[in-house]
């Protein structure tokens, strides 16, 4: 693997921002909804400590918008999702984990909601526009369903208020959590939201035109050289601190919401019909069998599986897999989430790891690490 490449193929979409984050040498990217996201710029360690410490311009274009728009918008956003998409006020975002009739996990994105009847589905990796144009098609609801040109680029890190204030404005100060603003910057309209996946606190702004990319990126990171700003990406040790899961890794459509511990996101009673209601009600009623843990692994650094690593119980029976890992300093261990057997998924529980070193302890913890 050493030397190897990814073919940059026209079936793997560019973004508008690709040629300012390639000159930033990037040594690691995947590629998510057919288009390349920058996963590694230094090393995992050191882009964490300065994520942590100053701010990041991360080009996350890869989360896809699937816009709704049209009479029918709310009552096609509520049929996929059992969270109460009708309490989402114009300007408001919300995680929202959409989930088929089986009851399983399509996609979680957030969604916002630009007006009454129109909103936008920002997406994890997989295929929603096709699902949802599937659904829209057989149910002859009043809607346009369609990906629009739009290309989120955050702003991550504790001096991003500092930041954004000198981009846009002091009013950046009064977004709250998962609101959003409309606003202009390099003279085209973006939506601005307090927003992004990590723990850090920040901003993603939604570009709607690509042809303004690098001028966007640009007049940020002109502003942002006071602030020590670097080009950055998600990253996986942050988001484990943080508890924030992501979607093909730590969950797929084989798994449920309830047993991904997402209850807390879901409105089950909901009154808007929704396709995944008498599926869920059954899972609730008869239990799940396997839940999504937090994992404390002992003992130093260890990699983190492409596949995954097994969980034992102590008498060495199989009893669930990590899927995703890393190493926190903070912690002074490794960090993994896991899906194991309800019975041993209490904080507390103490577990074996498979690793490639051999087997270490690892204690079950509560969502914050305790
Ligand atoms: N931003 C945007 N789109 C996205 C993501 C994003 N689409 C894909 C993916 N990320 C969606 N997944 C998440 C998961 C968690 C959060 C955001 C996106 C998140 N969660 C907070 C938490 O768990 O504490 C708060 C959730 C809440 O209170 O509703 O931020 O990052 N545009």
């Amino acid at each position: 693997m050493k030397s190897s490449k990814l073919a940059l193929s026209r079936r793997i979409r560019t973004t508008p921002f690709e040629s300012r984050v390639l000159e930033q040498g990037p040594k690691v990217f995947s590629v998510y909804n057919h288009m390349t996201l920058a996963s590694v710029y230094r090393s995992p360690q050191e882009d964490y400590e300065h994520l942590c410490t100053h701010v990041q311009l991360w080009d996350v274009s890869v989360e896809r918008q699937v816009e709704v728009v049209g009479p029918d918008a709310l009552a096609l956003v509520e049929l996929i999702t059992p969270r109460d998409i009708s309490r989402c006020a114009i300007g408001q975002c919300v995680y929202a984990p959409l989930v088929d009739e089986h009851g399983g996990i399509v996609n979680d994105p957030i969604i916002l909601r630009l007006a009454d009847d129109r909103f936008w589905i920002s997406i994890a990796d997989s295929d929603v526009l096709l699902w949802l144009k599937g659904i829209t098609y057989g149910s002859g609801m009043e809607v346009k369903v369609f990906e629009p040109d739009v290309s989120p680029l955050a702003v991550q890190g504790p001096r991003a208020d500092e930041l954004m204030a000198e981009v846009v404005g002091p009013e950046v100060r009064e977004i709250k959590f998962f609101r959003f603003i409309e606003t202009e910057i390099v003279g085209t309209p973006v939506y601005l939201a307090r927003s992004g996946w990590s723990g850090q606190g920040g901003f993603e702004i939604y570009l709607q035109d690509s042809s303004k990319g690098i001028e966007l990126w640009d007049a940020i990171w002109k502003k942002g050289q006071a602030f020590n700003i670097r080009a950055g990406c998600p990253n996986l040790i942050e988001r484990l601190e943080s508890g924030l899961m992501s979607y093909g890794s730590d969950m797929t459509l084989e798994n449920n919401p309830i047993e991904c511990g997402l209850e807390r996101f879901l409105n089950l009673d909901k009154p808007a019909e929704y396709m995944s209601r008498e599926a869920l009600d059954k899972i609730i009623r008869n239990g799940v069998d396997k839940l999504k843990v937090n994992l404390m692994i002992e003992g130093g650094p260890q990699s983190a599986p492409r596949a995954t690593f097994d969980v034992v119980s102590q008498d060495g029976i199989k009893v669930g897999i990590v899927t995703s890992l890393a190493y926190s300093k903070k912690h002074a261990a490794n960090l993994a989430f896991a899906v194991v057997t309800t019975e041993f998924a209490t904080p507390g529980c103490s577990l074996k790891v498979v690793t490639e070193k051999g087997e270490r302890v690892a204690i079950v913890k509560d969502r914050n690490w305790k």
